[in-house]
C-alpha cells in the first residue's frame, strides 16, 4: 500500500483490515473483538498489522536478492527494541489507514499499544544505538540483518521496595510474542568445548573437533520495518536448543550423563541478559552466550552467499561484519575457523577475507569494561578458536616487533594474548578494518590516549562515527503533539530528513508558535505528572521546572552529584524560606546492575531524600524529588518529552557519546551538561548560550589521573556547603533508622576505602561549579521568552542527531552498501 491509495482502495483496505483483527479474536480466543482481554485485543491487532509486514518482508527480500548488493551484519549481544507495535504502524505508508480502522472498531490504539511488553533486550545505550540503528538502516533502503540472542528474560524489572531496588526476572516470552517467526530452517549446530582433531590427508591438514558438546541455535526473525518505503529488514536473534530429544533407554550411564549436560547447556545458554553495563565479569556463561551468536550468526550468512556465489574467497565483497563493541569479537577467530575448516582456505587467504568483511565500534573508555578472558577459560571452552588466535597473535607480534624492533612495551600494550589473558579490544582492532569511537570527544581520547599505540601503528583504520537517535521513534512516535506542531510548522520532510527541522528557527521570536510550543511542553507534563501519580503516588506541579536525569546508574554518569546538589538546594531553602525560587521537580529513573552495591545505594539515598523533602509541608513543595520505578524504552518516550532540563552530568571523558542528550534536545529541553561525549557537538550546533555547561574539561580530568593532585579532603575541609551535606549523609538525616547506611557513599567521596581512590569521579571538585550553572538554568526559566526561544533552537538544531546521518557516514565510510528499492 502506498499513500496514493484512493478513496476506494482505502476503504477497502479498512474493511479487510478491520475483518482480520476481528477474525484472529474468532480464531484465537473464540470469541468476538469486544469479549477478549485489552492484551488478547493487541494481540489480534499486532497479527493484522503483521500481515501487512510479511508482504513488504517477502517483497525486500526479493528485492535484496535481485540486487545482490552488499549486506551489513549487525553483530550485538544487545538490542534494545522496546515495544514494536507503535513504531511498526508509523512505519508503514499505510499508517492513517490502520489508525482509522482501530478506531472504527472501537478500540483505543495507547491502551492496546501498553499492552506489549517491551523487548528489553538490553542494558542502555549500545544496545538502543543497535536498535535506533536497525530503523534507519530500514528506513535508508539498506540491506542489513541485527544478529543477537533472543533472551529468554531480558533486562530485569526493577521494583522499588522502601526505597530500595529489587530485581524481578523479565518473563517478557511468557505470552505469545506476534510479532517473531521462528525459522526453523535456519537452525543450526554451535559446537563447545572437547579437543581439536587433525587430520592428514592428501597433504594437507584437516581441523575437526572431538569429545564436544553441541547446541541447535534457533533463530526468531522479528520485522524492521522502514518508514514508508516498503522496507522490511530482519532481526535475527537465536535462542539454544537442545539437539537430541534422547530416548532414555538408548543411553548407557556415561552418554546419559553427557546428553543430560548438553540438554542444560542449551537451557542456560540464552536464559538471561548480563544485566552489566561498563563492566565486565569474565563469566563463562558469558563467553558462551558471545560464541553461540557469532558463530550461527556468521554461518547463516556464509551460507546465504554460498547460494548467489561460488567464491568463497570473495566474501567481502558481499558481507560486512559490524562488531557492536567487543562483545561479537569472536567473529574473527570463528571466521577464519570456518575458512579454514569448513571451506579449506589457505591461512594467508582466510585472513584476507576476514580482515576485509570485519569492523569494530568502540563504545566505552571505561578501563573496567575491557573484556579480557582467562587463557584457560577461552581454550577449554573454544579450543580452535584460541588455537587460531594465538596464531593471529603470533603474526601480530612479528608485525609489532618488526615496526618497532626491541621496544617490549609496545608488544606488552598491543599483544592479544599477553599475562595469561585474552584481550578482546587488540583482536578486533587487529582484524578489523575499521575501528571507530562514537562521538569526536571520544575517538580523539581513544587516538590519544586510549588505543595510541594502535592509532600510532595503523591510524588508517580510526574513524569516529557521532551517534544518533531515530526521530520517528522518539518525536514522531514519542511526542505527537510536537511531532504534529512542528509538521505544521515546516511540512512532515525531517520524519526522514532531520536537518529539515531546522525550518521552525524562524518561529524562535515569534509570540505566538512560542506560546505554542510551550504550551505543548505543558501538555506533556501533565502527561508525564500523571504517569508519576499513578506508578509513585506523588503530586508534582507541571508548572515546575521538570528537570530530569535518566540513564543506567553508574557512578561516572554521577547520579550522585545530582542528589547532592538537590540536598544542598533543600538546605538552601530551609535556610532562607523566603529566597527567590522557581519550583522544581527533580526526577530520576535508573536501573543498577544487580551486584553494583554502590550505585544501588545511590538509588536508596535518592528515595530517602525524596521522602524527607516531597513530605516536609514547610517548604510548600518548592522542591519535589521523584524515582521513576523501572525506567526502559517505553516510559522512556514518555519522560523525554516532558523535560525542561537534560543532565548530561557525566565526568569528562567517561561518556563516549551519550545518546539519551540527543532525545532530550528533539523533545525542547535544555542541555545542563559537562563537556563530554556528544554534548560537545550538541554545544557546537545549539550554542553554548542555549545550554548550560560546566565543570572541568576532559583535558583536566586526564590530568589529573594521570599526574594526581586531586584532593577532595580539601574542599571538604574548606567549602561549608559541601561539609554540611556530606555530614548529611553520615548524621542520619536522610536515614534516622540508621545513621550509617549512607556511609559507603560518604566514603567514595574521601577515602579510598570503596574504589581504590577518593572521589575518583571529581564530584565535589565539579559540585559548585554544577551548582553555579543550576542557577543559571533557575534565572534562564525565569525569562518565559528566552526559554521558549533556546528550547526551540535545540529542537531545530538537532538534525546532525538523526541515526539517518549516523547510518549514512558508516555507509559511505564503513559498509559501501547501495540502496535498494522495493516495489509491491
Ligand atoms: C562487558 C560488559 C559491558 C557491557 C556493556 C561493557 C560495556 C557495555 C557497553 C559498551 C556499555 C554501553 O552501553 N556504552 C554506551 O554506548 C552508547 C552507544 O554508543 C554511548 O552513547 C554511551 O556513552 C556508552 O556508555
Amino acid at each position: 500500500m502506498t499513500k496514493t491509495m484512493d478513496r476506494i482502495q482505502k476503504e477497502e483496505f479498512k474493511e479487510e483490515f478491520k475483518k482480520r483483527v476481528k477474525d484472529q479474536a474468532k480464531m484465537l480466543y473464540r470469541k468476538t473483538l469486544d469479549e477478549v482481554s485489552d492484551r488478547h485485543k493487541f494481540v489480534c491487532v499486532a497479527y493484522a498489522v503483521k500481515d501487512i509486514v510479511i508482504d513488504q518482508w517477502i517483497a525486500t527480500q526479493k528485492a535484496y536478492d535481485e540486487a545482490d548488493g552488499r549486506t551489513v551484519y549487525y553483530l550485538s549481544m544487545e538490542f534494545l527494541m522496546g515495544r514494536a507495535l507503535g513504531n511498526m504502524i508509523i512505519n508503514l505508508s499505510s499508517r492513517d489507514e490502520i489508525k482509522e480502522s482501530i478506531e472504527e472498531l472501537g478500540l483505543d490504539l495507547n491502551v492496546i499499544e501498553d499492552q506489549e511488553p517491551d523487548a528489553a533486550l538490553g542494558n542502555g545505550g549500545l544496545g538502543r544505538l543497535a536498535a535506533c540503528f536497525l530503523d534507519s538502516l530500514a528506513t535508508l533502503n539498506y540491506p542489513a540483518y541485527g544478529c543477537g540472542i533472543r533472551y529468554k528474560y531480558g533486562m530485569f524489572q526493577q521494583k522499588i521496595e522502601n526505597g530500595y531496588q529489587k530485581e524481578i526476572p523479565e518473563d517478557w516470552l511468557r505470552h505469545i510474542n506476534p510479532l517473531e517467526i521462528k525459522r526453523e530452517e535456519y537452525a543450526c549446530e554451535v559446537r563447545f568445548g572437547g579437543t581439536v582433531k587433525i587430520d592428514h590427508r592428501d597433504g594437507r591438514d584437516y581441523y575437526g573437533q572431538e569429545g564436544y558438546q553441541a547446541v541447535m541455535a534457533v533463530p526468531y526473525d522479528m520485522p524492521i520495518v522502514g518508514y514508508g518505503n516498503n522496507v522490511v529488514n530482519t532481526l535475527r536473534i537465536w535462542d539454544a536448543e537442545p539437539i537430541v530429544h534422547f530416548n532414555l533407554e538408548e543411553f548407557d550411564k556415561g552418554s546419559y550423563m553427557a546428553a543430560v549436560e548438553q540438554e542444560n547447556l542449551a537451557k542456560t545458554i540464552t536464559e538471561v541478559l548480563y544485566p552489566n553495563d561498563n563492566h565486565y565479569a569474565g563469566k563463562e556463561l558469558r563467553l558462551k552466550q558471545q560464541y553461540f551468536f557469532v558463530s550461527a550468526s556468521l554461518q547463516t550468512a556464509i551460507k546465504k552467499y554460498l547460494k548467489k556465489h561460488d567464491d568463497i574467497k570473495k566474501l567481502h565483497e558481499k558481507v560486512v561484519f559490524q562488531m557492536n563493541d567487543t562483545h561479537p569479537t569472536l567473529t574473527v577467530a570463528e571466521l577464519m575457523r570456518l575458512l579454514m575448516d569448513v571451506y579449506y582456505l589457505e591461512w594467508d587467504e582466510a585472513w584476507e577475507v576476514t580482515t576485509k568483511c570485519v569492523a569494530y565500534t568502540n563504545h566505552t573508555i571505561m578501563a573496567e569494561a575491557l573484556e579480557k578472558w582467562p587463557i584457560e577459560l577461552f581454550s577449554r571452552l573454544l579450543p580452535r578458536c584460541y588455537q587460531i588466535v594465538e596464531e593471529i597473535n603470533r603474526r601480530f607480534c612479528l608485525e609489532i616487533e618488526e615496526k618497532y624492533p626491541g621496544n617490549y612495551d609496545k608488544i606488552a600494550k598491543m599483544a592479544i594474548i599477553y599475562d595469561g589473558q585474552v584481550k578482546m579490544a587488540n583482536l578486533a582492532i587487529c582484524a578489523g578494518y575499521s575501528v571507530n569511537g562514537v562521538a569526536k570527544l571520544h575517538t580523539e581520547i581513544l587516538e590519544k590516549q586510549e588505543l595510541k599505540d594502535f592509532y600510532e601503528m595503523m591510524p588508517q583504520k580510526f574513524n569516529n562515527k557521532t551517534n544518533g537517535i531515530t526521530q520517528r521513534r522518539f518525536l514522531l512516535h514519542g511526542n505527537p503533539l510536537l511531532a504534529e506542531w512542528v509538521t505544521n510548522k515546516v511540512g512532515d520532510d525531517w520524519i526522514t530528513d532531520l536537518p529539515k527541522i531546522k525550518g521552525i528557527e524562524v518561529y524562535v521570536d515569534d509570540k505566538k508558535a512560542q506560546a505554542e510550543f510551550m504550551n505543548i511542553k505543558y501538555q506533556n507534563k501533565v502527561r508525564l505528572a500523571k504517569y508519576i501519580k499513578e506508578h509513585n503516588g506523588v503530586d508534582v506541579d507541571p508548572r515546575s521546572i521538570f528537570d530530569v536525569q535518566v540513564k543506567r546508574l553508574h557512578e561516572y554518569k554521577r547520579q550522585l552529584l545530582n542528589i547532592l546538589h538537590v540536598m544542598y538546594l533543600y538546605n538552601q531553602v530551609k535556610e532562607h524560606p523566603d529566597m527567590e525560587f522557581t519550583p522544581r521537580t527533580f526526577i530520576f529513573g535508573a536501573k543498577a546492575a544487580a551486584g553494583y552495591k554502590i550505585a544501588k545505594l545511590t538509588i536508596k539515598l535518592i528515595n530517602s531524600v525524596a521522602d524527607v523533602i516531597n513530605n516536609d509541608e514547610s517548604i510548600n513543595g518548592k522542591i519535589k524529588v521523584v524515582f521513576i520505578e523501572n525506567y526502559r524504552v517505553s516510559n522512556a518516550e514518555i519522560i523525554f518529552a516532558a523535560a525542561d532540563v537534560s543532565e548530561q552530568i557525566s565526568t569528562a571523558s567517561k561518556e563516549a557519546s551519550g545518546t539519551g542528550n540527543m532525545k532530550f534536545m528533539l523533545n525542547g529541553a535544555l542541555t545542563l551538561g559537562t563537556m563530554d561525549g556528544a554534548n560537545v557537538e550538541i554545544v557546537e550546533e545549539v550554542g553554548k548560550e542555549n545550554a548550560f555547561i560546566f565543570g572541568m574539561s576532559s583535558d583536566e580530568v586526564i590530568g589529573y589521573e594521570n599526574n594526581g593532585g586531586y584532593d577532595p579532603m580539601q574542599i571538604f575541609n574548606s567549602d561549608m556547603d559541601i561539609r554540611k551535606v556530606l555530614m548529611q549523609l553520615i548524621n542520619g538525616f536522610y536515614s534516622p533508622d540508621d545513621p550509617e547506611r549512607f556511609r559507603p557513599i560518604y566514603n567514595s567521596l574521601l577515602t579510598k576505602e570503596e574504589t581504590g581512590c577518593a572521589d575518583r569521579y571529581f564530584i565535589l571538585k565539579d559540585f559548585q561549579s554544577y551548582a553555579e550553572a543550576q542557577r543559571r538554568v533557575e534565572a534562564a526559566y525565569k525569562d518565559e521568552a528566552g526559554w521558549a526561544k533556546s528550547a526551540m533552537l535545540n529542537v531545530a538544531n538537532v538534525g546532525k542527531f538523526t541515526s539517518d546521518r549516523t547510518i549514512e557516514e558508516y555507509v559511505r565510510d564503513i559498509w559501501h552498501l547501495e540502496k535498494v528499492k522495493v516495489e509491491l
